[in-house]
């Protein structure tokens, strides 16, 4: 039964206002579309807090869910299923009770709900792929990413590897050369290989964005909305608009349409008690 407990809207009255996840918060802004991906419930790495806070002070006419939302692949090895992800959970319920259309494009972490594609759960319709039409009448693709990973011949971990991993593996080169010198072993710089590896990361972000880009222009839309490689970003490839929602792991991102159909990316890693929130296009990958 506890294995399940995600599945039940969680007390809302205990919450007091102003704190994250309750649905007593009034929404500050209204968007016409709200688009996320990679959350990864049930990981240590969600950031469930933000997004709970998020999604109470966010309103919006349609919420696309663009896969990862649950990390199965996680929870198969051990279960992990913490109060504030019950409370991300609650708030989408909450906006599908709030008249939102949800809508759930699985990803390759919560793929096990690939098969229930065509139908509604809880309110929320699950599909393969979606349309979506902005308000100036652009078509857009939206479907997760990883249906490309086949194509791009690039170690997929590579792409989520940060910079901040490197600086650190910078510094423990240093100790990792001592060690193998006190072994006798010859030199091998751990940094050198890292370098290697985030410039094929860098070209593996570049290289998926171009397929996924192509994709929609090879099927006469006007763009593709995605993510999957942990990386918000707006830009412009060929004759088409390439976006990613990004992640709540890492970036704390999502995709918003006003009424207008101007898309921005949000980043929500305030500190909670901080209404502010920035806008913006995500930063440029390293050089
Ligand atoms: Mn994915």
């Amino acid at each position: 039964m506890a294995r399940f407990s995600w599945l039940m809207p969680p007390p809302v009255s205990r919450r007091p206002t102003g704190t994250a996840g309750g649905p007593a918060i009034q929404p500050q802004r209204h968007h016409r579309t709200i688009f996320i991906s990679d959350v990864h419930l049930g990981t240590r790495g969600c950031k469930a807090d933000f997004l709970a806070d998020f999604l109470a002070k966010n309103a919006c006419d349609t919420l696309y869910l663009v896969g990862d939302i649950v990390d199965g692949w996680q929870l198969k090895r051990r279960w992990f299923w913490p109060e504030a992800h019950n409370r991300v959970v609650h708030q989408i319920l909450h906006k599908v009770d709030s008249g939102t259309r949800v809508i759930f494009v699985p990803g390759n972490h919560d793929e096990f709900l690939r098969p229930f594609c065509g139908r509604d759960y809880a309110g929320i319709e699950v599909v393969r792929e979606a349309i979506h039409k902005t308000a100036d009448g652009k078509r857009l693709l939206v479907l997760h990413g990883d249906q490309f990973d086949g194509v791009i011949n690039f170690a997929k971990w590579l792409a989520h590897l940060g910079s901040w991993a490197y600086d650190k593996a910078l510094a423990a080169n240093e100790m990792l050369h001592s060690i193998r010198r006190a072994l006798g072993l010859p030199y091998w710089s751990l940094s050198n290989y890292l370098k290697h590896a985030v410039k094929d990361a860098v070209d593996y972000v570049c290289r998926f964005e171009d397929v996924v880009a192509h994709a929609a222009e090879s099927r006469g839309l006007d763009g593709v909305i995605c993510g999957h490689i942990h990386q918000a970003r707006i830009r412009t490839i060929g004759n088409v608009l390439y976006l990613n929602d990004g992640d709540w792991v890492e970036s704390c991102t999502a995709l918003v349409e006003d009424a207008r159909g101007t898309l921005e990316i949000v980043h929500w890693a305030a500190p909670l008690s901080t209404p502010a929130y920035t806008v913006g296009q995500a930063a440029a990958l390293p050089a």
